[in-house]
């Protein structure tokens, strides 16, 4: 009976001990899914793009937002975002679930490019919610025409935050893209 005991105290302190040295089980891992990041889904009926949310400073529709099968940085399409009348900003966003990853030092990347787009340019930005302080990300926007490059921010997750939007903002005239989002950690 003495020995049955031990042997199963035994196979408990075994079990405990792997599982300590093995990668902690709860964390994430380092690629954080985003839906549609390539823009190889289809639009829909009413030219919304899955996964994304298209949206406008104020004022009558001023920008087309179109899946591109002619102009990809990877796979067949990307998004394209048009401005056809002036207007303040136009962007195409996305968010997640972020918490999980406080503390932890993320990057975002696309791949984006510019057709005679204006000065303020086109912009990645990222926006953690929950009410933390200096929530926003911005990376220095394209602008003029510029071939597809690749465009990051790596900040690190404030504790408290809850969700992380990225978006993307065209703030000028002109024609911009962007394909290959991508978000993960680096640390
Ligand atoms: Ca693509």
């Amino acid at each position: 009976m003495h020995k049955t005991g031990w042997g199963w105290t035994l196979a408990l302190l075994a079990g405990c001990s792997s599982s300590s040295q093995a990668p902690l089980a709860t964390a994430p891992p380092s690629t954080i899914v985003l839906t549609n990041a390539d823009f190889e889904a289809p639009a829909g009926a009413n030219s919304e793009i899955p996964g994304w949310q298209s949206s406008q400073h104020a004022g009558p529709l001023s920008y087309k937002f179109e899946i591109d099968h002619t102009t990809h940085a990877a796979g067949a399409a990307s998004l394209r975002i048009e401005r056809t009348r002036e207007q303040v900003y136009g962007m195409i966003a996305q968010e997640v679930p972020i918490a999980a990853y406080a503390g932890r030092t993320i990057e975002l990347s696309a791949q984006m490019k510019t057709a005679d787009v204006g000065p303020a340019g086109w912009e990645l930005m990222l926006t953690f919610s929950g009410g933390v302080a200096n929530a926003r990300r911005q990376a220095k926007p394209l602008s003029g025409t510029q071939d597809f490059q690749k465009i990051a921010i790596r900040t690190q997750v404030p504790a408290g935050a809850q969700n992380l939007e990225i978006a993307a903002l065209l703030n000028d005239r002109g024609t911009a893209w962007i394909d290959d989002v991508q978000l993960h950690t680096v640390d």
